[in-house]
């Protein structure tokens, strides 16, 4: 075939919309995938993410973390998502308690035994209702669960001012906890009167006298520096606590089958980094903590244990629970 002037400008032009196309396509507009947390920048769910998670999706995707709840206020990072505002969340099942009760059971002290329990469960098929959800009604993919760690009560008296050993010594102590229903429910049920409070004014209140004390896992105590502040930590390990990798549904079901295969790989990635890490650090700072002059001892766990899962049991949370799914999470554990 002669190449004419006419067949070489219309093949030229063909070839030119193909090459946009293409072109298009592969250089889509990098998506910006939004992350609020409260947390800073040096803990280590943020680590992971943006040294794990950052990397592994910036062929088509740039993460933009905004730590210390600077974008977002905490607890509202949901509703940001759903609402197109943002895009990713280190999300909490207490959060997720307060748009759909059933959540609570994830929030129930001494429920999850371990981070491998929680792994375990996250990845049941008995979870896949409550991920269904999220999905359909707050337009919020869960990813993957993230190990915060064991939460411990930790507070400004010295033992010898309070030694705490069953919750009955926790009586009238102001507790700090976190703002929605779910932990002001836990304060209670650990014996103590709860004050809801954003976690980036916890150190000024404690230091200033205006809380008592506050719950938290090691990791946390240590990088919000809360031990300058406090003077025991009482290792009540009330709940092993979680947080979820939350991705906006609306951005994963703009991705292609391969992208979404990337974002997935890389929150578990993640979330397995950040929990190898947390665990790591829950070993070594009971002794960082007693170094710092502070008591670190464990009460009688039996009596918080079973004051506690007494307090739920016998409250309205439970009848939000799905038959039979807190014996299904029971039996994935040790
Ligand atoms: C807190 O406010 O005490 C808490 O631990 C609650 C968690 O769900 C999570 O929001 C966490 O803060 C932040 O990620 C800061 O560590």
């Amino acid at each position: 075939m002669t190449i004419t002037r006419r067949t070489f400008a219309t093949s030229a032009c063909a070839l030119g919309l193909a090459l946009s196309l293409a072109g298009g396509a592969l250089a889509q507009d990098a998506i910006t995938l939004r992350m609020s947390t409260p947390a800073s920048d040096t803990d280590q769910r943020s680590v992971a993410l943006a040294e794990v998670f950052a990397p592994a999706v910036a062929g088509f995707a740039t993460y933009e973390p905004h730590y210390n709840a600077s974008l977002i206020a905490q607890g509202s990072e949901l509703e940001a998502i759903a609402s197109g505002d943002l895009e990713m969340s280190i999300a909490s099942a207490q959060e997720l308690a307060q748009f759909f009760p059933e959540f609570s059971i994830f929030t129930a002290g001494y429920v999850h035994q371990d981070a491998a329990h929680q792994v375990a469960v996250f990845n049941d098929p008995l979870m896949d209702p409550f991920k269904q959800k999220v999905e359909d009604e707050l337009g919020v993919k869960l990813l993957s669960v993230m190990y915060l760690g064991r939460r411990h009560v930790n507070l400004r008296f010295s033992q010898a001012e309070k030694n705490v050993q069953t919750p009955a010594d926790l009586a009238g102590v102001n507790l700090r906890m976190p703002g929605s229903d779910a932990w002001q429910f836990l304060g209670k049920a650990l014996g103590a009167n709860p004050t809801p409070m954003a976690f980036t004014e916890v150190y000024t209140a404690l230091s200033t006298g205006s809380v008592d004390g506050q719950d938290n896992p090691l990791p946390t105590d240590k990088d919000a520096k809360f031990y300058e502040v406090t003077k025991q930590i009482v290792l009540t390990s009330h709940l092993v606590d979680l947080n979820y990798v939350a991705f906006s549904k609306a951005v994963w079901d703009g991705l292609t089958p391969e992208q979404q295969e990337t974002v997935q790989k890389a929150a578990d990635d993640a979330a397995e980094s950040g929990r190898q890490k947390q665990l790591a650090l829950e070993d070594e700072l009971v002794q960082f903590f007693k170094d710092q002059g502070l008591d670190v001892y464990e009460p009688d766990l039996a009596a918080f244990r079973s004051h506690v899962q007494e307090a739920y049991l016998s409250s309205d949370l439970a009848k939000d629970w799905p038959e039979g799914v807190l014996d299904q999470i029971n039996a994935l554990g040790n």
